[in-house]
């Protein structure tokens, strides 16, 4: 009698043991799934240890505060043009679309299993012209937005991109085009180059005031996050798979940004000469720092994105002198960038779902 008492009394503490383990695993997680920016709050780029060169009196905000605030405020700056409504032409004017679309449907599933052709794209997307352009039908774009892609040799990313983003920048109500910048040659390649090519390439088509500069691989998980811009630079894939949904560091710049054309411009765009994997993006960012600027961002659960799995491309090791050059970004920046671009144009292309443009940017 007293045994088997005592056997039910140890099974009895097996059991709330196991049932505190469970707990405290789901709170693990539950808290890592939380939030991103409080993971480092004070760390600057400590993954890669880079150091940053006398910039760093900007730190970015990550307050909670301060992120939601950036989140909710949807206007841009790029508004050149006179706000006149044309009396003249009365049946012309469209009302402009609302702040937030009403078409969006949130949290996305985003998966790579299945190939995608580009003929299904096509299908799926009637109302995308040539060239990639798209403009709604019912209201008249808040933004006119070039999205910029770096690219070489990636055509089954670029179909899951495709296939991904033309729906999603449609209910976001964007007036779009889609431009594809292809690194002509086998040199080592040059992302942030690419970028400033596509940048001006796009303007001969129209008069773009936003740019949204987007790797090939990377799509949004949530169409609430908008490819458009904001007051500030704004980082877009704030929580890749790749880095666990969290933010690498918080200067990190990579991956997916926008910025209005006057947001470019004062940073005189881009360095040209970052050859190789890593650093363009925190030049990018130094430059931001240095003008006063800050970086806006989704929540950390509206910017999830995911990364298509690759191996490193050939022709793009990891660029030796990324440490030295970012370190003197501010003395550099303003004789390297769009106004010390020179690129030979071999070919524009306008196909259904995108517009490629092949250029020699020449080596390192
Ligand atoms: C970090 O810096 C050290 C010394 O400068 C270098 O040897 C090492 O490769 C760097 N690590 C990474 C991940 O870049
Ligand atoms: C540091 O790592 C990030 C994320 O992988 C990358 O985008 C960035 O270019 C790297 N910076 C340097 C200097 O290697
Ligand atoms: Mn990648």
């Amino acid at each position: 009698m007293p045994a088997d008492f005592s056997l039910l009394h140890r099974i009895c503490k097996l059991v709330v043991l196991l049932c505190f383990f469970h707990i405290a695993v789901t709170v693990f997680f539950y808290v890592r799934s939380f939030d991103i920016p409080l993971a480092f709050p004070h760390k600057r780029q400590s993954h890669n240890n880079t150091t940053q060169s006398g910039l760093d009196t900007h730190t970015v905000s990550t307050s909670r505060t301060e992120w939601n605030t950036q989140n909710e405020e949807g206007t841009a700056a790029p508004q050149s043009e006179p706000g006149q409504k044309s009396v003249t032409e009365p049946r012309k004017s469209l009302e402009k679309c609302p702040e937030t679309s009403p078409l969006l449907v949130g949290p996305l599933r985003v998966e790579f299993n299945n190939p995608v052709s580009l003929e299904q794209i096509k299908d799926e997307n009637p109302n995308v012209q040539l060239g990639g352009r798209f403009k709604p039908k019912d209201c008249e774009a808040l933004q006119k937005v070039a999205i910029i892609i770096p690219f070489r040799k990636r055509d089954e990313h670029l179909k899951f991109w495709l296939y991904y983003l033309h729906p999603i920048l449609q209910r976001q109500q964007l007036e779009y085009g889609v431009y594809v910048i292809n690194q002509d040659g086998d040199e080592t390649f040059n992302r942030a180059k690419l970028l400033n090519v596509g940048y001006q390439e796009s303007l001969k088509d129209k008069d773009y005031n936003c740019f949204v500069f987007s790797d090939v691989d990377l799509i949004p998980m949530d169409d609430r996050n908008t490819y458009k811009c904001f007051s500030q630079p704004r980082h877009l894939s704030v929580s890749m798979d790749k880095f666990g949904f969290r933010l690498p560091y918080n200067q990190y710049f990579g991956g997916v940004s926008s910025m209005s054309k006057g947001q470019y411009l004062k940073i005189n765009g881009f360095p040209n000469n970052y050859w190789g994997w890593g650093g363009e993006d925190d030049d990018i960012y130094n430059r931001l720092a240095s003008k006063g600027m800050t970086i806006s961002r989704p929540s950390g659960d509206i910017g999830k994105c995911r990364m298509i799995r690759h191996n490193r491309d050939k022709q793009n090791d990891p660029n030796p002198q990324r440490f030295d050059r970012i370190a003197h970004t501010k003395e550099t920046m303003n004789k390297d960038g769009i106004n010390s671009l020179s690129y030979k144009l071999m070919s524009v292309e306008k196909l259904d779902l995108f517009t490629k443009i092949t250029v020699d940017v020449g080596k390192p």
